[in-house]
């Protein structure tokens, strides 16, 4: 931290004072000297991109859409000229404690962190707190005290949920058999799109879960699971919930395999809307895509700047986010980014 001149100036007087050096052998005289006057200090230089340290622990690599969200925080503190610590947390809750410790070693101005899960985090955020580093939870929230961070910046996975079910109920007509391929256990997407889509669901008795199971957001264990749905419920199942477009489009696959046609047989409904996703719209295999948006590079250092700064920032700040269907989907594809 850098401290400007005047500060040092007050600072080294009031030492000198308190050792009883500073002030000069008083000469006699019917009136006391003036008492010193110091200088106010002036408030410290605020900080600019050039000058800001930040620490991001990232979740991992587990699907298209975390590699979009890597890519963009990486470019935009390129861009910024702004002095990135990145480490990757390849889907370990205990790396992404030890990263947080490394940054506070590090003496960082701000940490940034996407929760792998919500819970059993201990006391690391308090360290932050202590060593008085500021957090930002970019993406995913952990379930803590909300004098441990300052600002969360992401998606509304409740609001996404029910988006994927009321996309759903108009491709099933109120009338489905479902499987949901769940994301990470614990994870605050999972959690959140689960409850949203069962919240919409619930005023419709025509649509039912008949079962439901993590694919960790990954394409290989969508594959898997999907297959796994198939041996057990067969041609009763009408439509999948995929609470990520990896996962989608491993079902899809699992689904061809078995020898129905996925977006017909089966609507499939899942979230992020990444390229791939239009691209199966486009073929047919593919009903809907709600959109999660990972560029989020460039408002994480706007935020990260501002609290820097000790500016003020919201305690929520959202992504703003739409639904995709095939319909558009080809006009759509060139101008999508992830
Ligand atoms: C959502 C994000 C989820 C994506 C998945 O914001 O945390 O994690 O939906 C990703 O694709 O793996």
């Amino acid at each position: 931290m850098k401290i400007s001149l005047p500060l040092i100036s007050a600072g080294l007087a009031l030492l000198l004072l308190a050792q009883g050096c500073a002030r000069p052998p008083a000469i006699a005289s019917a009136t006391p000297p003036p008492a010193p006057a110091f200088a106010s200090p002036s408030p410290r230089p605020k900080k600019t991109y050039k000058d800001l340290v930040v620490g991001f622990s990232q979740i991992g690599s587990e699907s298209e859409w975390r590699t979009a969200d890597t890519i963009s925080i990486k470019q935009e503190a390129a861009r910024l000229g702004v002095d990135l610590i990145f480490m990757d947390a390849q889907q370990e809750q205990e790396n992404q404690i030890l990263a947080i410790r490394t940054f506070i070693a590090e003496k960082v101005d701000v940490i940034g962190i996407s929760a792998v899960v919500e819970t059993g985090w201990g006391d690391v955020f308090q360290e932050a707190k202590a060593a008085g580093i500021p957090i930002i939870f970019v993406d995913r929230l952990a379930d803590v005290a909300g004098d441990e961070y300052v600002t969360y910046l992401g998606s509304d996975f409740l609001e996404e949920g029910r988006k994927a079910a009321r996309a759903m109920v108009g491709l099933t007509g109120g009338q489905a058999e479902i499987v949901e391929l769940s994301g990470t256990i614990d994870s605050a997407p999972a959690v959140d799109r689960s409850n949203g889509f069962r919240q919409i669901l619930q005023d419709y008795p025509g649509m039912q879960i008949i079962d439901s199971e993590s694919g960790d957001f990954t394409r290989a264990r969508g594959l898997e699971v999907m297959r796994t749905m198939l041996q057990k419920h067969g041609r009763s199942i009408t439509a999948v919930f995929a609470q990520n477009d990896d996962m989608g489009l491993g079902a899809i696959q699992a689904i061809q395999e078995y020898g129905l046609k996925p977006g017909v047989d089966i609507k499939i409904v899942s979230v992020d809307a990444e390229k791939e996703a239009f691209e199966a719209m486009i073929a047919g295999t593919l009903n809907a895509t709600v959109e999660c948006n990972p560029l989020l590079g460039p408002q994480f250092f706007d935020l990260a700047l501002k609290v820097a700064n000790g500016e003020p920032v919201p305690k929520r700040v959202p992504s703003i986010e739409g639904v995709f269907y095939p319909g558009n989907a080809a006009q759509i594809l060139p101008t999508r980014k992830y």
